[in-house]
């Protein structure tokens, strides 16, 4: 096998990605494959810890699917499946659960988020992502998993698991890091600037979705909650602009340019001037991804084919450290 270092990375088919998976995760997934063995899934498995219209998930895995490739990722160089085709996924998360304890799942930021918007559902799978996350990335030997900043809470109890277990049983599994992208790690709801922007959000206006209509997008920014002040300025600890910080840090995803030079540019002009560019910008870094997915969305015997490749490959590599930690915590191993 080649020497190069492994990422592993993923999104779940909640909803459709919304341009904060793209800035937070997928377009540093494109910039890694150069020079990383990359293997990126479709996280289905997570999807049920909230309740779904089953075809929906059906639908949208392909979909993000076509949505990796027209970003950019090459389904020849590098690995893309659906998680619940490698039964491993499962299986390692059952073990690395009872090396898990309660108190440590109970702090999960997400897990209290999730709780408090899914009262009805408070589920024990909602409980346990993390240890599915963990035993997702800790398959793969992954070395990096780029993630945007939300992420980062589940990478780190996932370093502890590995590390109690290695602790326990030798070296078994590789201790991966988060890496996070330069810019747009974050990206901020629309409509709610001081929650981040998810694609299972109940208002479609608060996200910026990777297949709305251009008209859509230039709407949905034209709307974004700012303040009455008035001055384009980045003050990161002021929540008060947590709105226009947060229109300030997509240009400055999209054009490359840092947040400084932007607010330069911006002296003296209102916010209608400045959302309009936001939103031309969007628009034209999002077109020729959506022209790709269009054409790849329609063919969905090639993107059948893609992910069951994928589940081959993925489920090679992931047998050896599967078989590895059932040895060692006493499994007859055939
Ligand atoms: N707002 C965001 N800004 C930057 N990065 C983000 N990510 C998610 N939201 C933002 C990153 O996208 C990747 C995939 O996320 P996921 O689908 O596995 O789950 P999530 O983090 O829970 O994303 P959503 O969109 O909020 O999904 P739902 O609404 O279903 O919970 C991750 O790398 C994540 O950091």
């Amino acid at each position: 096998m080649e020497d190069k270092k492994i990422i592993f990375s993923g999104v779940q088919p909640s909803g459709t990605l919304t341009f904060g998976n793209y800035l937070g995760a997928i377009k540093n997934w494109v910039e890694l494959q150069k020079d990383y063995r990359c293997i990126y899934a479709m996280m289905d498995l997570h999807t049920i810890t909230v309740r779904q219209t089953p075809a929906d998930i059906r639908r949208r895995t392909l979909e993000v699917l076509a949505l990796y490739i027209a970003c950019g990722i090459d389904p020849e160089e590098n690995i893309l499946f659906i998680q619940s085709h490698n039964p491993a996924h499962a299986e390692l998360s059952w073990v690395l659960g009872c090396y898990t304890y309660m108190g440590e799942l109970q702090r999960m930021t997400q897990f209290k988020d999730k709780s408090s918007r899914h009262a009805e559902n408070i589920n024990a799978g909602l409980f346990t992502y993390p240890v599915l996350m963990a035993a997702d990335i800790l398959l793969y030997q992954a070395d990096y998993v780029p993630v945007g900043k939300d992420q980062m809470q589940h990478i780190e109890i996932c370093r502890d698991i590995a590390q109690r277990f290695n602790a326990i049983y030798g070296d078994v599994f590789k201790i991966p890091e988060g890496m996070l992208p330069k810019a747009g790690a974050n990206i901020k709801s629309l409509q709610d600037p001081t929650k981040k922007m998810s694609k299972s959000d109940s208002n479609p206006k608060a996200y910026i979705s990777m297949t709305d209509h251009p008209d859509v997008i230039v709407k949905k920014i034209k709307s974004a909650v700012t303040d009455s002040e008035g001055i384009i300025e980045y003050r990161e600890d002021d929540e008060t602009k947590a709105g226009i910080n947060n229109l300030i840090t997509i240009m400055s995803a999209v054009t490359k340019r840092n947040t400084d030079d932007i607010v330069a540019d911006y002296s003296g002009k209102g916010y209608g001037d400045f959302k309009n560019d936001v939103a031309e910008a969007v628009v034209e870094n999002i077109r020729p991804i959506q022209e790709e997915y269009d054409k790849l969305i329609a063919d969905k015997a090639y993107l059948m084919n893609v992910c069951s490749k994928g589940a081959d490959a993925a489920k090679r590599i992931s047998q050896r450290t599967l078989k590895k930690v059932y040895k060692k915590v006493g499994f007859m191993v055939e």
